[in-house]
């Protein structure tokens, strides 16, 4: 199988299989894992924060920053199609007790007039906006890059309203990557940040999420209390080290392999691919006159994975277990699909 669902597909190199195994241990709810210390300091070191704590997932993190950002009873602003709101079932209702205020980006980008429009007045009515919650690169616009200067003037309008901001930087690394920027010139704009050391980076589990002293105080007591206390958990933050200080600086070649298959895929006809700027590609097969759930099952007829990501429109991730050759070999499948 060519499996092109999600960069979570990833296996775990041999440096990082060997990493665990060496790792060294401690128990981590005592603060005493001296693997996990050494990767959060690294991590925080990477993304300019003070302090920063290595959670289960990218949910986990994200979730986790809400609850310690805010109270019950705020509201929440974020993209419509963002992760938090779309494909974290609700957490942070369920969980938090806020409620969303969506508002829809132009590839995965608020504009910040729109921003400002929506932070609740001073009124015994309204609920406090207690938090805005940003995405880079965002997921369901494609792998689309928010550009600094947005994420910049998000800041100002957050910053004159005492409003903190929190990034799901699941993929951050790749937003550096296809700007040449730093992760942390996009963490600059931001209080907190959620990265994923197991999508394109290829750690077998983690994330982490950083930010002020303080703030990640309270988080690890919120971890705590959603079960997220682990105990050796050396033996995965050595192989998330790996993800984190080895596995960035290939995550270009992702991108290349992704423009490849969009390309190939735009000179077939039927199939609009959607700009590419990252490792994800989104592409429309509404003129093949079959549903993406229809063309998905085509694909996993000739042994290859990928999600329909709507009616019409299917998502391809590429990442460092697919290869060049493989693309051109999907492009041949898909031609004969037709
Ligand atoms: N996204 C998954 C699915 O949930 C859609 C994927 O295959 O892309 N933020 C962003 C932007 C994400 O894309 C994801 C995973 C997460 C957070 C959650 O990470 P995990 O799966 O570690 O909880």
């Amino acid at each position: 199988m060519i499996d092109l669902r999600s960069d979570t597909v990833t296996k775990p190199t041999e440096a990082m299989r060997r990493a665990a195994y060496e790792a060294e241990v401690g128990d981590d709810v005592y603060e005493e894992d001296p693997s996990v210390k050494k990767l959060e300091a690294e991590a925080a070191a990477t993304l300019g924060k003070e302090d920063a704590l290595f959670v289960t997932s990218g949910t986990q993190g994200n979730q986790i920053a809400v609850l310690t950002h805010t109270k019950p009873g705020n509201e929440v602003i974020l993209e419509a199609d963002s992760h938090v709101f779309f494909y974290e079932g609700a957490a942070m209702s369920a969980l938090a007790g806020v409620q969303p205020r969506t508002i829809v980006g132009h590839r995965g980008a608020m504009n910040p007039d729109d921003i400002e429009a929506a932070v609740r007045a001073d009124d015994i009515h309204f609920p406090e906006t207690g938090l805005i919650c940003l995405e880079n690169t965002h997921n369901k616009a494609g792998g689309a890059v928010v550009p600094l200067e947005n994420m910049r003037r998000v800041y100002e309008t957050a910053r004159e309203h005492g409003i903190p901001i929190h990034l799901d930087g699941a993929r951050l690394f790749n937003a550096a990557a296809a700007s040449g920027k730093s992760v942390k010139a996009y963490a600059d704009w931001t209080d907190t940040v959620q990265i994923c050391l197991s999508k394109g980076l290829g750690a077998p589990v983690g994330s982490i999420i950083a930010g002020s002293s303080s703030f990640i105080r309270q988080a690890r007591k919120w971890r705590k209390r959603l079960g997220g206390g682990l105990r050796q958990v050396g033996m995965i933050a050595a192989p998330a080290y790996i993800a984190l200080t080895e596995m960035t600086e290939r995550l270009s070649d992702d991108h290349e392999k992704a423009r490849l298959l969009a390309d190939g895929m735009s000179c077939l006809p039927g199939y609009e691919a959607a700009p590419v700027e990252t490792n994800i590609v989104l592409v429309d097969v509404t003129a093949t006159g079959m549903t993406a759930a229809a063309f998905v099952e085509k694909l996993k007829e000739r042994g290859i994975l990928a999600v329909p990501f709507g009616p019409y429109v299917v998502r391809f991730v590429t990442h460092y277990d697919v290869t060049e050759q493989e693309i051109y070999d999907v492009l041949d499948d898909i031609e004969r699909i037709g």
